[in-house]
């Protein structure tokens, strides 16, 4: 009886039994939650369904009922081989030669990460992936990358989706073998917004490579070198490609914009390529480099080197994204980032296709297929639906070049008019923009890209609550009370901004507060992962190695997380309208557990009266059987 119930035995429970009992038999524990996981998942449905969504929705729009088709792929042929093929038998050098040497337009496709992180909140779940992530095998293999992780996808994978993200890569990868995946790496800041001890660093790359994971695109929200060189470093010894990115501010074609010149962005090229980068990015997260800019810009690195593949990041705010990419691959760069045409535009990447159908015939054509592009497309599209809730189209219409004036990212751009609507302030969102672009200028005219655009945003925002000036921010500040993250950032919590740190503001701000000198992360002390695992285990029966990496970098989520799974089961194989709103009363529906082993599930009723002690009862049939579940109603 003690084998099988052990997470019910007395002496296990009160600690009496030493917990490496759990690694040495990981067997035991693989029977008794799987028995669970099907009750557990008609206890989601039953708390949605009296207590209304489980995570939080952002407007009242409700997910559309549809099952998206997904195109079909020979499923018993593997897919053709791809570029991870050379990057797998020959290392990151040779692939950064295969890449440097195609004569055609590479791309990277974007929309299973920043995508859908710029237009969807970042909400999309593996659900969603999983499912087109075989016809991305068979029909993509000839992308450069996939960038499917990291950015804001891992905390909000945690947060908002009760899902594992380590689970959610290692299953891409068996669906897309062939295809190298891309993640964004926010350097000394992993894939979090603030910086963490640098085994931290070191050890999340190294479980990302273990996971699946290819090319790591490093950046610096400040491209202070310090910090974007440790995030190399962590990338490269993984065994990653390191891809170092520059992110781009200010305007190189306008020659009254001197702090962000040509010569500002060779010179960290030259500093990156010495590093060893595998690949150079320029990282253009608001949509501020014009095609005249590509033009300069591209050109300029190409010339000093002509040997490093170049790999062009942008969003298509302002509504030029596809002109300036197509200027960049004219002036020598080997590749550049696109979304799929339902995923595409505004805050989000340019369109797949428009780039593809533009070179077709040129000698940069793509060699990609308009109608396989279409088919991918409607997909999307279709499951866009499921996403009403989160949709960055109840407030944004069109794309706007006003960015050119307040160089707010895509992501950001996104997040503020949601708010700014949301408030219901009519004319909130044009202060908004014109207070971030005074706070930027405020702070000393920074690079803006998670974290350092929070602090500006933060800024933006706090002008505008308190009626305030830049002039008088300056007079008050020190009798103001600034955000958190201003005062940090005064502070040098996440680095050293080009230029150095704006005065007399920082002074007046900081007075006599602490002020770290140089990369903050190497003043942490590094993170004991055996302490760390051994807490979490006495709180949690079952701990991988990849939830204390997750609890390295969010503790608080992850724990909230586990607590979850742990309630509710696997919630991420739940289509994606039951995992948001819950079934319809007399819906019949499955949810597909594992290979072979797929829940069929009706929703029979919810009990119109509630118990004495506050329960109401939901109840499902479950592979043809009756289930009850008791659900407190908190109404
Ligand atoms: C992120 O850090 O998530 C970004 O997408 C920055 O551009
Ligand atoms: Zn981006």
């Amino acid at each position: 009886p003690f084998l099988l119930n052990v997470l019910e035995n007395q002496k296990f429970l009160h600690g009496v039994l030493d917990t490496y009992f759990i690694d040495e038999h990981p067997q035991l524990f693989k029977f008794k939650p799987s028995l669970n996981r099907a009750q557990k998942l008609l206890n989601y449905m039953g708390e949605v369904l009296v207590n209304g969504p489980q995570t939080p929705l952002a407007t009242t729009l409700k997910p559309a009922v549809v099952t998206p088709p997904v195109p079909e792929v020979p499923l018993v042929t593997e897919p053709p081989k791809g570029l991870r093929e050379i990057l797998v038998c020959e290392g990151p050098e040779a692939f950064a030669k295969e890449v440097r040497n195609r004569k055609e337009l590479l791309l990277m496709d974007t929309t299973f990460r920043d995508a859908h992180q710029s237009l969807l909140a970042t909400r999309v779940r593996s659900h969603d992936l999983l499912k087109i992530s075989p016809f991305v095998a068979h029909k993509f293999n000839n992308l450069y990358s996939l960038e499917n992780w990291g950015g804001a996808t891992f905390d909000v994978a945690l947060r908002f989706l009760h899902e594992c993200p380590w689970e959610r890569l290692e299953e891409m990868r068996k669906r897309i073998p062939n295809i190298p995946f891309q993640m964004l790496l926010r350097g000394a800041n992993a894939v979090g917004y603030t910086s963490y001890p640098d085994n931290v660093v070191y050890k999340f790359c190294e479980l990302a490579v273990q996971t699946g994971m290819d090319i790591f695109r490093v950046f610096d929200s400040l491209n202070y070198l310090p910090n974007l060189i440790l995030g190399m470093e962590a990338a490269g010894k993984a065994g990653g490609v390191v891809e170092a990115a520059i992110s781009y501010t200010g305007d190189v074609s306008d020659p009254n914009r001197t702090k962000y010149d040509l010569k500002y962005y060779t010179n960290l090229a030259d500093e990156l390529v010495k590093a060893g980068t595998h690949v150079l990015c320029i990282k253009d997260m608001a949509g501020l480099l014009k095609p005249e800019a590509a033009r300069l810009l591209i050109t300029a690195i190409r010339d000093k080197h002509p040997d490093i593949p170049i790999h062009i990041h942008t969003h298509d705010t302002s509504g030029a994204g596809v002109a300036s990419m197509l200027a960049c691959a004219n002036a020598g760069a080997d590749v550049v980032d696109v979304a799929v045409d339902s995923m595409s535009g505004m805050t989000s990447q340019p369109s797949m296709g428009a780039i593809v159908a533009s070179l077709q015939g040129t000698p940069l054509d793509t060699n990609l297929d308009l109608r396989t592009v279409s088919d991918y497309s409607a997909y999307w599209e279709q499951t866009r639906t499921l996403y009403a809730p989160f949709e960055c189209t109840t407030t944004m219409r069109s794309g706007n070049a006003d960015v050119y004036l307040n160089e707010i990212p895509g992501g950001q751009y996104t997040n503020l008019q949601f708010q700014a609507f949301s408030l219901g302030l009519g004319d909130f969102f044009e202060d908004v923009k014109k207070a971030y672009r005074e706070a930027n200028l405020l702070l000393g005219d920074i690079i803006k890209v998670t974290p350092s655009s929070k602090v500006v945003g933060d800024l933006a925002q706090f002008m505008v609550q308190n009626n305030l000036t830049a002039d008088q921010v300056l007079e008050k500040a020190e009798e103001l009370s600034f955000p958190k993250s201003v005062v940090e950032y005064l502070q040098g919590s996440i680095g050293i901004p080009h230029g150095g740190f704006p005065e007399p503001l920082r002074s007046r701000v900081l007075k006599d507060m602490p002020r770290i000198e140089g990369r903050p992360g190497a003043e942490l002390a590094p993170l004991d992962f055996g302490k760390l695992k051994k807490d979490l285990k006495e709180s949690h029966p079952v701990i991988s190695d990849r939830d204390v990496m997750s609890a390295a970098l969010y503790p608080q989520v992850t724990n909230d997380y586990l607590h979850f799974r742990e309630k509710y089961g696997p919630v991420d194989k739940l289509d994606t309208r039951i995992f948001l709103t819950g079934p319809n009363v007399g819906e019949e529906f499955e949810v597909p557990l594992e290979r072979g082993k797929t829940l069929s599930v009706k929703a029979l009723a919810v009990s119109a009266d509630l118990k004495p002690n506050g329960i109401r009862e939901v109840f499902f049939e479950l592979n043809g059987q009756l289930r009850a579940v008791h659900i407190l109603d908190k109404e």
